[in-house]
């Protein structure tokens, strides 16, 4: 029998699914973890008397606020190198299309990836993770798709699968194979995308993908290039999620929702018919305000559809050296909220609940017994200043998985 540990003196964001306030605050709280999981959640003038017998630990939360562990479920966090070359070139003039399409963007970080072995891309990565994890992140999303050949998908996936195994976090991989046409396949998308569905089985039986992912864009693949992709991932058991409608419209969302897809991403050029069917299939809305932010993007993601539509939405990082050099979730908060008007509530949702619903998590995303004891404290008075403030980390502690986390 596990030791029962016992957390009061604390307030608490529950964030789950049947609050009355999006939030699920609970004031003067007690939090009760048994071995891994959250045994008991609730105000503490309610808690039951057989967790007041002299067995349970007792610990002082030192009126800090928890929340459920953070949950960055959109990052590209391996990658070689950096781009602040073409960063200088936009302040330039030049627009990320341009960039792309005359051989920089996301190929040039192909380049890097492709040169740079496991064990310094591991070490790259693990600078940028290591930030995450210093802002309370349980849990993180780690997408391939800048190796672009089967032995290079291979080693971002496997890095990634070992930063998890390496540190108090949680990893899902995604093969991102369709993330752009590398060099060699220059001018014949298609052929490309044959090589991609090869590498799919390879890879998926390797245990390296727990999702398929894709770029449906004007300078990605074409709805058609993309559901080739996606019929292969349902042939494999795998589930889908899609780079969708974040620089033009190509009705991405609506392919992704016939592919019951956990998530579609970016959304800005979104329609109401997109939104319509992501909401009939249950598809997560992953916000990316750190790419539209540095992107220097005008057109805002229709969060009034997806609020009348009930689609869930979710906010995250998007972690990559082209569109979005970021580490920090918390930031991401902030700008939710500030660019994309999203409420804190929403905002805070979009990194617990729905982030795990966006990678197909149900153990996980609210502080509810029976959930995994991912849990983090904050030194704050409420779960708003989360969202309200710029740069600051409030963080006093992580458990993962019930155990004390070193960060
Ligand atoms: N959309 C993005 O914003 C990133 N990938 C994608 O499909 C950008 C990736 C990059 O520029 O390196
Ligand atoms: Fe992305």
């Amino acid at each position: 029998m596990h030791t029962l540990h016992v957390w009061s003196n604390c307030d608490m964001a529950t964030c789950q699914s049947d609050a009355t306030d999006g939030y699920g605050l609970i004031r003067d709280g007690a939090l009760v973890i048994e071995g891994e999981t959250l045994a008991w959640v609730g105000p503490r003038a309610q808690l039951p008397v057989k967790y007041r017998e002299p067995h349970v630990q007792q610990h002082d939360a030192q009126g800090a606020l928890l929340t459920p562990g953070l949950i960055d479920c959109h990052t590209h966090l391996v990658y070689g190198g950096q781009r602040a070359n073409e960063f200088e070139l936009r302040l330039n003039g030049a627009t990320y299309e341009e960039v792309a399409r005359a051989g920089g963007g996301i190929v040039s970080t192909v380049r890097a990836t492709r040169e740079a072995d496991e064990s310094t891309l591991a070490q790259q990565s693990q600078r940028r993770l290591n930030a995450l994890l210093r802002e309370g992140v349980t849990t993180v999303e780690i997408k391939s798709g800048y190796g672009l050949a089967l032995e290079h998908e291979a080693k971002c996936l496997r890095v990634a699968r070992a930063l998890g195994q390496q540190n108090p976090v949680t990893v899902r991989t995604t093969f991102l194979g369709a993330h752009a046409v590398p060099p060699e396949f220059a001018g014949r998308p298609d052929d490309y995308i044959d090589a991609v569905v090869a590498m799919m089985p390879t890879l998926a039986k390797e245990g390296l993908v727990d999702a398929v992912d894709a770029f449906c864009d004007s300078i990605g693949f074409t709805p058609a290039q993309t559901e080739r992709v996606f019929a292969q991932a349902k042939r494999l058991g795998l589930p889908v999620k899609l780079h969708a409608e974040q620089l033009s419209d190509s009705d991405g969302a609506a392919l992704a929702a016939r592919y019951q897809a956990l998530s579609c991403d970016h959304l800005e050029w979104l329609s109401e018919r997109g939104a319509q069917a992501m909401s009939q299939t249950g598809t997560v809305a992953v916000l990316l305000p750190g790419a539209f932010y540095f992107l220097r993007e005008t057109r805002l993601p229709p969060i009034n559809w997806l609020r009348k539509h009930q689609v869930p939405m979710a906010i995250s990082t998007d972690c990559n050296p082209g569109s979005s050099p970021c580490t920090s979730l918390l930031l991401m908060l902030n700008m939710a909220c500030t660019l994309f008007r999203m409420t804190p509530q929403e905002a805070l949702l979009g990194v617990t609940r729905h982030a795990a619903q966006a990678l197909g998590l149900t153990d996980r995303g609210s502080l509810v017994a029976g959930q995994r004891a991912d849990v983090v404290f904050w030194d704050v008075q409420s779960p708003a200043e989360l969202c309200y403030a710029m740069g600051a980390n409030p963080r006093r502690q992580t458990l993962l998985a019930g155990a004390a986390v070193q960060v």
